[in-house]
């Protein structure tokens, strides 16, 4: 994996040469804080660095008018009092000597990115400029942004790569209404933002921010907003706009690049945005997205003003995009009722734009709404004795996870694997561990006088590999595994390892057994283990911790089943370890592992352990060892909705499970508007599915 880490040092030269408040926390500082962390945690090291350049005037003029380009030029002879007055006519920026060679190494630290990227000289990267871009229009600076360096990438990709579809996602806590204009007609563009906006009492108030505004004209539903109308949102609220809305739109989308406006003023102790996320989250939210677009992934730094936040927040964007597993995200993963409310709005307003969001919501949700209020904080006040209380919260929070972080460090191997050595040796990785596995006679002979299916030889051989495969990740040598063995005996393995792993010690094990398989009879239904079958004609949960599950039939009823139960299940249940089992006849084909296994790694700390039978094909074991190892699964393939049987199956599972595991929650609802199931279901409709070229 190689990850990108675009940087210019004179990026920090331009600040503000008199007083004002508003623009005061735009400073160097923010740059060489992050950089320096980086350093310090040994990331930067294992980044391809590369230097930022200058953008061209041709390249800024993909997204801004002549004038304004000749305005910012303008900018470098101007005296202070003269800067002072020009920016004075745009809303919260400022303008120094150096800016217009600031901003333009922040667009042309894009632009390389996106051509590291694109053409394969890195998988991903990151961008660390000042100053940020998303505000910024065709003629007009805004918010500290000055040339809109994200729209100038995407711009640039569509038209020297030939790129048909870019997905942004602003995870800044501002709209970056910026690039809402830019690209509000053009369905080649999806952007994705979310923002505080407390129902528009927050810059910069403009009522496009709602979640009504979705683009225009053959746009309409690439533009999606989500507007948070109380501070304090977090982890939970989080990850659940991205497993509910953004998540499946973008995957529909099939974006062939992802470029994220990385703002980390939505992180915790920042006081623009007033939020709870850790920086953890931004591992999540990272590794979240690189299922998409091949791991495609480039970030570009927009705000984040709380500097201890901001440069962590930074190391784990860093991280996740080397491909290391996110550490378990802290705190209650239970959203917030308000976050719950206008993440189900955008689905209402994108619904009529989007396959994946119809049918689902039809079946109205039987909880009673929640409203926790364990570990989360009131709404706070700028500048009252609540904001010194959230700052301390935050330093709290920050050194919390500094803490947990050298307590568990990531583990020095990051994939092991069981295999019969001669296929192994073809598809894998070059730096996969082979496990050996010499364990104690007597043991081995206990396991095979419990269960005849380990009576032969090579199941044992392969058990024994297994178990010490296991010990290896429980004691954090190795963070993900990779095991098979011969058919007959998968069911009678998987059994053991469950023993295994409880006997030593593991608090929670997230089963997910696809195919044949039967949960172990003697299992506890002790919330110890969670258990999830994926095979059979029927949904039914016989408890909050016994799930099973048709398979889905089509590529949209697979990913509305992972987006909105697999995970939702996975990280409400925290497990220490997740073991993915393909038993015989498991019918899911190798993308469809792939993906499962690589979003499975995301809520488990990267600990999971893949179990196949010895007769899969290579190609599929290939594929899962290079997922768990970090790398990007392949393309799912076309889009087709879900079939109303599968959406049933969904719906009714989900309706039993809301109580009990909120992160799967979505608000009651009073929508009649949505289609009626059956209508169209199931049939895959290719006219309306993105090939090449955009598609409507
Ligand atoms: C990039 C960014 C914020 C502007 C806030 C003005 N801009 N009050 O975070
Ligand atoms: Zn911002």
């Amino acid at each position: 994996m190689k990850t990108a880490l675009v940087y210019h040092e004179d990026m920090t030269a331009a600040r503000l040469l008199w007083d004002d408040p508003e623009c005061e926390i735009e400073g160097p500082e923010r740059l060489t804080t992050a950089l320096g962390r980086l350093q310090q945690r040994g990331l930067e090291q294992r980044c391809l660095r590369l230097t930022a350049r200058e953008a061209s005037e041709a390249e800024l003029g993909l997204v801004h008018s002549p004038e304004y380009v000749a305005l910012l030029r303008g900018t470098q002879a101007l005296s202070t009092e003269e800067l002072q007055a020009l920016s004075a006519q745009f809303d919260a920026v400022y303008f120094h000597p150096s800016t217009f060679r600031c901003a333009r190494l922040a667009a042309g630290a894009g632009l390389q990115l996106v051509d590291a990227v694109l053409t394969g000289a890195a998988h991903n990267g990151l961008a660390l400029v000042r100053p940020p871009g998303h505000h910024s229009q065709r003629a007009a600076a805004s918010g500290f942004c000055v040339f809109n360096n994200v729209a100038i990438a995407a711009k640039h990709a569509q038209q020297k790569h030939g790129l048909h579809r870019v997905l942004i996602v602003d995870w800044d806590i501002h709209h970056g209404q910026g690039l809402q204009y830019i690209f509000e007609d053009d369905p080649s563009v999806l952007y994705f933002s979310w923002h505080r906006y407390e129902h528009g009492r927050f810059w910069p108030y403009l009522p496009e921010s709602a979640a009504n505004a979705v683009g225009q004209g053959r746009g309409r539903g690439f533009t999606v907003n989500l507007p948070w109308n109380q501070v304090g949102m977090g982890n939970a609220d989080y990850v659940a706009a991205f497993l509910h809305l953004l998540l499946p739109l973008a995957f529909e989308f099939d974006p062939e690049l992802v470029l994220v406006s990385a703002g980390f003023d939505s992180a915790i102790g920042d006081p623009e945005g007033q939020m709870q996320a850790t920086p953890e989250c931004f591992a999540h939210l990272t590794q979240l997205l690189q299922g998409l677009a091949g791991g495609r992934v480039c970030a570009v730094l927009e705000g984040g003003y709380h500097l201890e936040s901001l440069s962590e927040s930074v190391c784990m964007t860093v991280r996740a995009l080397l491909g290391d597993p996110a550490p378990l995200l802290s705190g209650p993963m239970v959203p917030l009722h308000s976050a719950l409310e206008s993440i189900q709005s955008v689905r209402a307003a994108q619904a009529p734009h989007w396959m994946s969001l119809q049918q689902q919501d039809s079946a109205p949700a039987p909880s009673p709404s929640t409203r926790p209020s364990e570990g989360r904080a009131s709404p706070l006040l700028p500048g009252g004795p609540e904001s010194e209380a959230a700052a301390a919260q935050a330093m709290a929070a920050l050194s919390a996870l500094w803490d947990r972080l050298r307590l568990h460090p990531t583990p020095p191997v990051r994939t092991a694997v069981a295999l019969a050595p001669l296929d192994a040796a073809l598809v894998l990785p070059l730096d996969i561990l082979h496990q050996e596995g010499l364990r104690p006679k007597e043991e081995m002979q206990a396991w095979a006088r419990l269960h005849e299916a380990l009576a032969k030889d090579e199941a044992v051989t392969a058990l024994g590999k297994i178990l010490s495969l296991l010990d290896g990740i429980l004691d954090r040598q190795v963070s993900s595994g990779l095991a098979a063995t011969p058919a007959a005996a998968v069911a009678a393995t998987l059994d053991v390892a469950i023993q295994h792993g409880l006997s030593r010690g593991a608090h929670r094990l997230f089963c997910v057994a696809v195919g044949q398989l039967d949960r172990p009879s003697d299992l506890a239904d002790d919330g110890r283990t969670l258990w999830l079958s994926i095979r059979g004609r029927e949904a039914a949960a016989l408890s909050m911790f016994h799930v099973s599950m048709p398979l889905p039939g089509t590529t949209g009823g697979f990913l509305n089943f992972v987006l909105a139960l697999v995970l939702p299940l996975a990280y409400g249940f925290q497990p220490d370890l997740v073991l993915l089992v393909l038993g015989p006849a498991h019918g899911l084909q190798d993308p469809q592992a792939a993906l499962l296994a690589a979003l499975l790694r995301a809520p488990a700390g990267g600990r999971v352990l893949a179990l196949v039978d010895e007769e899969s094909a290579p190609q599929l074991v290939g594929v899962l060892a290079q997922v768990l190892h970090g790398e990007a699964p392949p393309s799912l393939g076309p889009f087709c909705m879900a079939s109303p049987g599968d959406m049933k199956a969904l719906i009714h599972l989900r309706r039993q499970l809301e109580p009990q595991w909120k992160m799967m929650q979505l608000p009651p609802e009073c929508l009649t508007w949505l289609l009626d199931i059956g209508q169209g279901g199931g049939i895959c409709t290719p006219e309306m599915t993105p090939q090449t070229g955009d598609w409507r």
